[in-house]
């Protein structure tokens, strides 16, 4: 189609570029960000994700697009690497569940840490649930090639898609994410509160970080402060930045 040409030019012409949402400790502390693909086009201007990630996996396109989300991520940890504010932080890349299916997807991920020279402990990939509609034997063997070579996993979305308490118990994960579904309304939906709170304390007991994303209020922050979630991530810590208003808030604070 008309559209997939212009996405697979806007992947050659280097029209894609990452930008940075912090994940922040309750004591304020920057631990890291999550990389989120936009889209620089000649003609529309800024496109985010929901225009383009459903097409690019239609299309497949979400395999190089991948990488290269992979590689710029990459790149910019080397480049924190060599500051000394930002040398301890981790970044978050997103890995869409056709990509991580793909037979190489193991060794193209080293590759390309390998060619950076990134340090693999600072990388962490957010997988989905609907990767789970494959091979579970297969995923964990993956999961557990990369770990070996130090990155990290996170469950993005929780408990949104095809959640099955049997799988989590053998995902090598690090990290759960609260979904943002749940977060909005925290704080006047009681089973939205049940939810956040059951998922903190699923993560607590099976040795897993939570972070809880789209946080916007202080009360959101503090209900899931109370319950046990520790780390946060949503527009009352920082918006979406550009790699250069990133490292300014790091370095100098919001
Ligand atoms: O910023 P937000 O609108 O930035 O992102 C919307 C959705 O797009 C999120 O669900 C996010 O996971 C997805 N997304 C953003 N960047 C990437 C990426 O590099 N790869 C994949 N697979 N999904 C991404
Ligand atoms: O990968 P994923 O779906 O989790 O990406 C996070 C998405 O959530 C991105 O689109 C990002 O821009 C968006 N987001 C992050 N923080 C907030 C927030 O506090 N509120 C809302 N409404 N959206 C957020
Ligand atoms: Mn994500
Ligand atoms: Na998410």
């Amino acid at each position: 189609s008309e559209q997939e040409t212009e996405l697979r030019k806007g992947i050659a012409n280097g029209e894609f570029f990452l930008v940075y949402q912090p994940q922040v400790a309750s004591s304020g502390q920057v631990l890291g960000a999550e990389a989120l693909l936009r889209w620089k086009h000649p003609k529309r201007g800024l496109v985010g994700p929901a225009e383009f990630i459903g097409l690019a996996e239609e299309s497949r396109l979400i395999l190089p697009l991948g990488l290269l989300a992979l590689e710029m991520a990459c790149e910019e940890l080397v480049a924190w690497s060599q500051k000394p504010a930002l040398s301890e932080l981790t970044l978050s890349v997103n890995v869409s569940a056709q990509q991580f299916h793909e037979p190489d997807f193991v060794n193209a991920v080293r590759t390309v840490m390998e060619r950076c020279g990134v340090q693999p402990n600072r990388l962490k990939l957010e997988l989905t649930e609907s990767l789970l509609a494959n091979d579970l034997d297969d995923i964990v063997a993956k999961m557990e090639s990369l770990k070996a070579f130090g990155v990290g996993f996170s469950l993005d979305d929780f408990g949104t898609g095809y959640s099955s308490l049997n799988y989590l118990k053998r995902l090598p994960l690090d990290q759960l994410k609260i979904d943002q579904s749940f977060v909005q309304d925290v704080l006047t939906d009681p089973n939205d509160a049940a939810i956040a709170r059951t998922v903190i304390t699923l993560g607590q007991s099976m040795g897993f970080a939570v972070i809880a994303e789209g946080v916007e209020t202080i009360g959101q922050r503090d209900f899931l402060m109370a319950n046990g979630c520790h780390t946060f991530q949503g527009y009352l810590f920082g918006r979406p930045m550009t790699a250069k208003h990133f490292a300014e808030f790091v370095t100098r604070g919001p």
